[in-house]
C-alpha cells in the first residue's frame, strides 16, 4: 500500500479545501481563474524573471486560508491537525492592538524550511478568540461563551488520533490518509446547523468576529487566498468583471523597485444563506455575510531594519496621500516609497534591508573584503527569499473589510495579557520566529557562497 507523507497530506488538503470553498463560495472560483490568467500573462511577458519569487508551479498552487477558533483546547487540536501536514506555528499577531482591533490573537501554520515551502507553501492564518478580555466581554458573557464553546466538538477524535499517528510516522498509509483528509476537510465545511439568533446577535454587538467564532457550533474556512504575480492587474480585471472589490490594495504601493512583504486585496463578503433558530423557537433561513475572497502578491522578506523602514514608509504614504486626488494617489505613493527604499535588489541586500539567498560569482581582479561590496560588485548574486508570513495591519484591514458593525469595546477595562509565551504554551510546541527562519536561510547561503569564493582563490 502506498504511503502519503506530510508534504503529500498538505498538498492534498490544500486542493480539497479549495474544491470545498469553490462550491461554497463560487466567486472564489472566479478569483482563482482570474489569478491564473494574470499569472500566465506575467510569465509570458517576463519569462524567467517572473519566477524570481517562486516557480510558476508553486505560485499556481499557492493558497493561504484563514480560520478562527474559540478556546485553547481547540487551538491545540488545530495545531495537531496541521502538524500532521508539516505545518508549524510561526509568528504571533495581536489583532487587538491593530488599527480597528478585533478580539483575537493569531499565529500562522506553515512549512518552515525552504524545501518544504518550495514543494507546497500552504499556510493557514489561525485566530483564537480572546474570551477573557474584559474590554470585549463581561464576566457573564465570558462564562456563557466558555460553556457554549466547551460543548462543541470541532475536530472528531478519530481525526486527532490519525493526526498524531501522522506526526509520529511522518505520514499515513493511503487508506488512513484518505480518512484523515476527508475528516480534516469536513471540519472546515460550513455547517447547516441552525444558528441561535439571540446568542449570535449578542456576540455580534461586541464584534462580528466574536459571533462568527462563538455564535456557531462549528468552525469554517473564512477565506482561501490565491497568490497572484500582478495584483494591480488582477484588481482591474476583477472590477471589469463586475466584482466589487474593497477600495484599496493593502500593504506597500506599486512602485518601480522590488516588491516587499505582502500586498492584498479582497472582494466584499457575500451573503450566504444560513439557517437560524429564532427566539420563538422557529427555524428560518436568513443570510450572513462573513466569508469573502482575498488575493495576494508576495515580495521579499524584510529584515528588522527593513521592517523599520517599511513601517515608517507606510505612515509617510498615508500622510502624503491625505488630500491628494485619487487619480494622482498611485504616483504619489510610489514617489514617497522611493524616498525610503532603494530601487534595486542589490542595494536592498547590501544595505541589509531584506533577506536574500547568495551564490558565488567570481569576478576578475582583487576580491573585496566586506559583504556589502561583494554584493555591489557582483561577487555575490542575490535571489530574494519570499515573505511567507502575514502583516498585522493588513490582517486587521482584512478582518474589518467583512465586519458588519463597529462592535463595542470598553476601553476603561484592562486587556488580558496574551503573548507569544501564552500561545506557545497553549500549542504545546515552540512558536517559530519568522525573522529567525529567514535569517537562517540567508546566512547558510552566504556562508557557502563565501566558502565557494575562498575555494576559487586557490
Ligand atoms: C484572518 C485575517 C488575516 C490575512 O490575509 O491577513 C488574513 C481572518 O479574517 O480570519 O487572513
Ligand atoms: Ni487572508
Amino acid at each position: 500500500m502506498g504511503f502519503v507523507d506530510s508534504t503529500g497530506l498538505r498538498a492534498d488538503f490544500a486542493v480539497r479545501l479549495s474544491e470545498l470553498y469553490g462550491t461554497e463560495v463560487p466567486a472564489y472560483t472566479t478569483l482563482v481563474e482570474v489569478a491564473h490568467e494574470v499569472n500566465s500573462d506575467v510569465v509570458a511577458r517576463l519569462g524567467a524573471e517572473a519566477e524570481r519569487l517562486g516557480s510558476i508551479d508553486r505560485v499556481t498552487a499557492e493558497r493561504h486560508g484563514a480560520i478562527r477558533v474559540g478556546t485553547r483546547e481547540e487551538l491545540a487540536q488545530v495545531a495537531r491537525v496541521f502538524a500532521a501536514m508539516g505545518m508549524h506555528p510561526v509568528g504571533f499577531y495581536d489583532l487587538r492592538d491593530a488599527i480597528g482591533g478585533v478580539p483575537v490573537v493569531s499565529t500562522a501554520f506553515r512549512p518552515v524550511d525552504g524545501e518544504e515551502l518550495a514543494k507546497n507553501p500552504f499556510r493557514v492564518f489561525t485566530s483564537v478568540l480572546a474570551v477573557a478580555d474584559r474590554r470585549y466581554f463581561t464576566e457573564d458573557q465570558q462564562r456563557r461563551l466558555e460553556t457554549f464553546l466547551a460543548a462543541r466538538e470541532l475536530f472528531p477524535p478519530e481525526l486527532l488520533t490519525l493526526a498524531d499517528e501522522a506526526i509520529d510516522g511522518g505520514g499515513l498509509d493511503e487508506e488512513q490518509a484518505e480518512r484523515f483528509l476527508t475528516l480534516a476537510t469536513a471540519s472546515f465545511e460550513l455547517s447547516p446547523e441552525p444558528v441561535d439568533r439571540a446568542w449570535y446577535e449578542e456576540l455580534e454587538a461586541v464584534s462580528s468576529v466574536a459571533s462568527d467564532i462563538g455564535g456557531v457550533s462549528s468552525t469554517h474556512i473564512n477565506h482561501l487566498t490565491p497568490r497572484v504575480l500582478d495584483i494591480d492587474d488582477l484588481y482591474a480585471r476583477m472590477s471589469a468583471r463586475g466584482v466589487t472589490m474593497i477600495d484599496d490594495i493593502q500593504g506597500p504601493p506599486r512602485w518601480q523597485g522590488p516588491d516587499v512583504l505582502l500586498r492584498q486585496t479582497s472582494f466584499r463578503a457575500l451573503a450566504e444563506p444560513r439557517s437560524f433558530r429564532e427566539p420563538d423557537g422557529s427555524i428560518i433561513t436568513d443570510e450572513l455575510r462573513v466569508r469573502f475572497g482575498e488575493v495576494e502578491a508576495r515580495g521579499v522578506a524584510l529584515t528588522p531594519a527593513g521592517r523599520e523602514v517599511y513601517d515608517r514608509m507606510m505612515v509617510a504614504v498615508d500622510d502624503a496621500l491625505a488630500g491628494v486626488p485619487r487619480i494622482r494617489a498611485a504616483e504619489k505613493a510610489a514617489e514617497v516609497w522611493g524616498s525610503g527604499f532603494p530601487d534595486t535588489e542589490v542595494e536592498m541586500a547590501a544595505q541589509g534591508l531584506a533577506y536574500y539567498r547568495y551564490t558565488a560569482a567570481r569576478q576578475p581582479g582583487e576580491r573585496p573584503a566586506d559583504v556589502p561590496t561583494l554584493i555591489r560588485d557582483g561577487w555575490l548574486e542575490v535571489e530574494p527569499i519570499v515573505y511567507e508570513d502575514f502583516l498585522p495591519r493588513s490582517a486587521a484591514g482584512i478582518f474589518q473589510s467583512n465586519l458588519t458593525g463597529e462592535g463595542s469595546k470598553d476601553a476603561t477595562q484592562q486587556a488580558v495579557e496574551l503573548d507569544e509565551a501564552w500561545m506557545a504554551e497553549v500549542l504545546g510546541r515552540p512558536l517559530h520566529d519568522p525573522y529567525e527562519l529567514y535569517a537562517a536561510q540567508s546566512e547558510a547561503s552566504l556562508a557557502s557562497a563565501l566558502e565557494a569564493l575562498d575555494a576559487s582563490d586557490h
